[in-house]
């Protein structure tokens, strides 16, 4: 009885501080306690599909620390780029900025804006076994100018067409409900409540 409610360690395969706010509010409600993967430990992303990635990191994190890990893989995919980013999207740019800007400078004078943001989750065992794997989508429109402080990444300039705002305009309830990674956490939700019972020793 004590062990089924006590607390899952679950180590997140993240190093982006970004991602890393938005799963602690995932968390919250979870009986988990959370740590990050270890300083310096980095894994290469090989994948073509950023379920492919999310697999990656998951099972080699899982694998070196010897607990259940949690990895998300996303990025931006433009359709006048041909979906670029796409897999590459923290590999655009040495930083934020730097990234936003090759991504305007190459839509300058182009008016097709569309855009959508992708997100695979993979949450994988000790032993290399993947436990969970879902994704979530987020349609919108790349801005001409970079609006808003909140948030991370390429958010300043992607908009939600509907609210006419972009994520780093909105704050992080409402960036959830849109956002590819929102979706992502709650189709995850249900499923790690459910490990968590198939799972009753941690
Ligand atoms: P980890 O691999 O350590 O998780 P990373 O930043 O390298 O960190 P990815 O390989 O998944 O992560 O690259 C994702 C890229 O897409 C990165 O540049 C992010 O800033 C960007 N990105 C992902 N989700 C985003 C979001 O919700 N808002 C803005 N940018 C996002």
């Amino acid at each position: 009885m004590l062990k089924d409610k006590s607390l899952r360690t679950i180590c997140l395969a993240t190093g982006n501080q970004g991602k890393i706010s938005e799963f602690e509010s995932l968390f919250v409600d979870l009986p988990v306690k959370m740590y990050l993967k270890p300083k310096g430990f980095e894994v290469e992303e090989t994948g073509d599909t950023f379920a492919e990635n999310a697999r990656i990191k998951a099972i080699s994190v899982a694998r070196e620390t010897g607990y259940w890990a949690i990895a998300d893989d996303s990025g931006l995919c433009i359709k006048a780029l041909n979906g670029a980013p796409g897999v590459f999207s923290s590999r655009y740019g040495k930083s934020d900025l730097e990234r936003i800007q090759r991504v305007l400078g190459e839509l300058e004078g182009c008016d097709v804006r569309n855009a959508y943001f992708s997100a695979a989750i993979c949450v994988a065992s000790e032993d290399g076994s993947v436990l969970i794997e879902v994704a979530g989508l987020s349609k919108g429109l790349i801005t001409f100018t970079p609006r808003g402080e909140r948030g991370f990444g390429y958010d300043p300039i992607f908009e939600i067409e509907s609210l006419g705002l972009t994520f780093a305009e909105m704050t992080k309830q409402k960036k959830a409900e849109f956002s590819h990674r929102g979706k992502a956490f709650k189709k995850l939700k249900p499923l790690l409540k459910k490990l968590f019972s198939d799972y009753p020793f941690p």
